[in-house]
């Protein structure tokens, strides 16, 4: 059996790395249909060597395709995701925009495969910097519970998308030059101000809500609790953090305190023991050796690299740990195909009751 795939958003830094993911993927792909919006089409993209230009989406596109990857924001997967799901095909996206929604399940298939069960035609792949600390607390949360997460997060530039990164490159090199350097892109695409990123730090991530919380905690906080917990899941777990872009081009950081439940016996050997066998992660931790993840490690990589594991010096069973991962592949493109890996392995690339299928009215 081979499937009928689309990638919807194919020709920025996510849709680009789906592609080539998808080519060193299980996935026995029939056929390739490469969308994107009409001032992208007509790019050729090369595909186990063979080319494939791009065409701009209409929801006729997805007609006879099985499985859809989409990366090509918000407003594009509000739109053509339904249609997707109403011609039978099943949907993994990477925006934002489902991901809350009661129908859809939110994976990160180390975590909690077990939710593409319920799936209805739609599946997200949660925020880039969300995945990587939910990848190194869960296995935690296995062997010790979990009170209380607190992060803080060193964010790259490509998080923005190839602009941002696109203009951290061009500020670096007018500021090295002694040129002006200028910003239009970071802290947030169409924001009113905009403040240079090199040689900088931009504690603001998306935009601010009522609260005073970036958009992008309120992803950490809300995302975190929907894949470790469920829909329904506990709300006893806290969880808060600060999100930090940071003059790096690939690779977000987290620095992640953690509380384990009273009485489970956690010690730092104990989590790097857990951590050291735990699925997509690799423990580098060896302070005698310097040895700690760094994002120019982690660029290029799939896997969650996990380090500096310590016990906090004055609250009991609390910990702190460093957390790294390419976000362009694990934070998006690798994580989005290996759930559709998922589907394919558990047979899961259908649609279930089109009749009554929540999308269909959308
Ligand atoms: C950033 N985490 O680094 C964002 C990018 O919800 O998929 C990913 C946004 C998202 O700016």
């Amino acid at each position: 059996k081979t499937y009928h795939v689309a990638i919807l958003g194919a020709t920025g830094a996510v849709g680009t790395r789906l592609l080539s993911q998808l080519e060193q993927s299980t996935i026995p792909v029939g056929q390739l249909k490469l969308l994107s919006s009409a001032r992208s089409a007509g790019t050729t993209l090369m595909f186990k060597g063979a080319p494939v230009t791009v065409e701009e989406a209409t929801p006729e596109s997805f007609d006879g395709v099985d499985l859809v990857l989409a990366s090509g924001g918000g407003s594009v997967s509000k739109r053509f995701a339904p249609e997707a799901v109403k011609r039978g095909a099943v949907v993994v996206d990477n925006s934002s925009y489902w991901r809350m929604h009661d129908d859809v399940p939110l994976v990160v298939p180390e975590v909690n495969e077990a939710a593409l069960q319920a799936h209805q035609g739609i599946i997200a792949n949660p925020n880039c910097s969300t995945i990587q600390m939910v990848v190194a607390l869960e296995p935690i949360r296995q062997a010790y519970g979990l009170e209380r997460v607190i992060v803080s997060t060193y964010q790259a530039a490509s998080g923005a998308g190839q602009l941002g990164w696109d203009e951290l490159v061009a500020q670096t090199t007018s500021y090295n030059a002694g040129e002006p350097v200028t910003a239009a892109v970071l802290p947030v695409r169409g924001a009113d101000k905009h403040y240079p990123l090199a040689y900088n730090l931009l504690p603001q991530i998306d935009v601010f809500e009522a609260d005073g919380y970036t958009h992008e905690e309120w992803k950490m906080i809300h995302e975190t609790k929907k894949i470790m917990f469920g829909d329904k899941g506990s709300r006893d777990v806290k969880v808060t953090g600060t999100a930090v872009r940071v003059p790096v081009p690939i690779g977000h950081g987290e620095t992640v305190y953690f509380e384990t439940k009273t009485g489970t016996g956690a010690t730092a050997e104990g989590i790097q023991q857990v951590l050291s066998q735990a699925p997509g992660v690799v423990l580098e931790d060896n302070p005698a050796e310097q040895l700690y993840p760094q994002p120019i490690n982690a660029a290029g990589k799939r896997e969650t690299f996990v380090g500096r594991v310590r016990p906090d010096l004055e609250v009991d069973d609390a910990f702190h740990m460093w957390v790294v991962s390419d976000n362009l592949l694990k934070g998006a493109a690798w994580n989005t195909v290996q759930i559709a890996e998922r589907l394919v392995a558990l047979d899961l690339v259908r649609v279930p009751d089109t009749a009554t299928n929540p999308f269909v009215g959308e």
